[in-house]
């Protein structure tokens, strides 16, 4: 298809943007023969800097990239857009209660949700990851009713591919044994990476690792707090591998999924496993290249079943902080 495809990225200045953008480009997330132009959103003050993002675009020579649309205004960023990857968001400052960031971001992702239902190509598709992702996710659904729901997406990829690096350097394997590694819940520290289906070279990880204690305990935790850990290393968070996992979701959304495998996104919940519907809620999922479906029948043990409890919890908390920003 030579049709290019229109990918919109909010918040194209910051740090997740400047590794992100020339991926894209580069033909990592739509395939090496998909040409692609970007539409680069960013307030008003980051223009400059954004201009500066887009002359380093053009050096690149991409043969890929047909066009860059770097803007303030909405309405121009989503203009017949077929993806909307939404990055930006104000970071939470000290002394900002989280209820404060949830109102100040909410607000932010009403305006996104409108002007995308008003703009972007009638196949749009949506990732959010800008934090607090599934919340925003929900605020931007819930304000473009005419956008089918199916169509939103909130990113835990990292977290999954944290986990699957995780598991194999415990286990002393390659990377690519990993697979069928579930994020439920929230993308946040109580999310739950679930070590109980995953497999290692198609066994379960319990008969590959016998160290229940450490799986139980500094596994789970240590991907629930990788983020923090790489903010106390780095002085600054996570970006290139947020980047990586931006491009890892939207392939894995629009390629079918390796048979038997699945992935990690949040998406709007159908009531399965029990969870609330409506709720933007990470799951393991298959894609057969156009549709996602949540995988069915996987039996939760009482372990896994008080993780996913604490975590919807804490979505349907976030979710009742901002009803003010859901429309009735
Ligand atoms: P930066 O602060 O480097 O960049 C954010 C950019 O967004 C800035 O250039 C800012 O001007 C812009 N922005 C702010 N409000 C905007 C608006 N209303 N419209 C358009 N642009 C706007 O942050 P960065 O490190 O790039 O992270 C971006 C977001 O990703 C943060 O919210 C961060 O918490 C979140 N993350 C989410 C992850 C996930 O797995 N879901 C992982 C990585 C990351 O922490």
């Amino acid at each position: 298809n030579t049709t290019p495809i229109r990918v919109a990225v909010t918040g194209a200045a910051g740090q997740i943007g400047y590794s992100l953008l020339f991926r894209i480009a580069s033909g990592a997330m739509f395939g090496p023969n998909q040409p692609v132009i970007l539409h680069l959103i960013e307030i008003e003050p980051a223009l400059p800097a954004l201009n500066g993002v887009v002359m380093e675009l053009d050096d690149c020579a991409f043969p890929l990239l047909k066009g860059v649309v770097p803007t303030a205004s909405l309405d121009e960023g989503f203009r017949g857009v077929n993806w909307a990857l939404l990055v930006g968001s104000v970071p939470r400052k000290a002394g900002m209660e989280r209820k404060d960031l949830l109102g100040i971001n909410g607000k932010i992702f009403i305006g996104q949700g409108q002007a995308i239902q008003k703009n972007a190509a009638s196949d749009v598709r949506i990732l959010v990851v800008g934090n607090p992702c599934n919340t925003n996710c929900l605020i931007a659904m819930n304000n473009a009713p005419q956008i089918p729901k199916d169509r939103w997406h909130a990113m835990t990829r990292l977290d999954e591919n944290r986990a699957k690096s995780q598991l194999a350097k415990k286990a002393g394997v390659d990377i690519t044994a990993v697979t069928n590694v579930a994020v439920w819940g929230n993308h946040s520290s109580t999310q739950y990476p679930d070590f109980v289906h995953a497999k290692i070279s198609g066994k379960g990880v319990t008969d590959v690792i016998k160290d229940e204690a450490w799986l139980k305990g500094d596994f789970i935790s240590s991907v629930q707090q990788r983020g923090a850990a790489i903010i106390k290393a780095r002085g600054a968070s996570s970006a290139a591998s947020a980047a990586n996992a931006v491009v890892d979701s939207v392939a894995s959304i629009v390629n079918p999924t390796a048979p038997g495998d699945w992935h990690s996104v949040c998406i709007h919940s159908d009531g399965s496993y029990g969870i609330e519907k409506g709720l933007i809620t990470s799951f393991p999922v298959r894609s057969d290249g156009k549709k996602l479906e949540i995988v069915q029948g996987l039996a939760i043990d009482p372990f896994s079943q008080s993780k996913i409890d604490t975590t919807i919890a804490e979505l349907k908390e976030e979710k009742s902080l901002v009803s003010d920003l859901l429309p009735k």
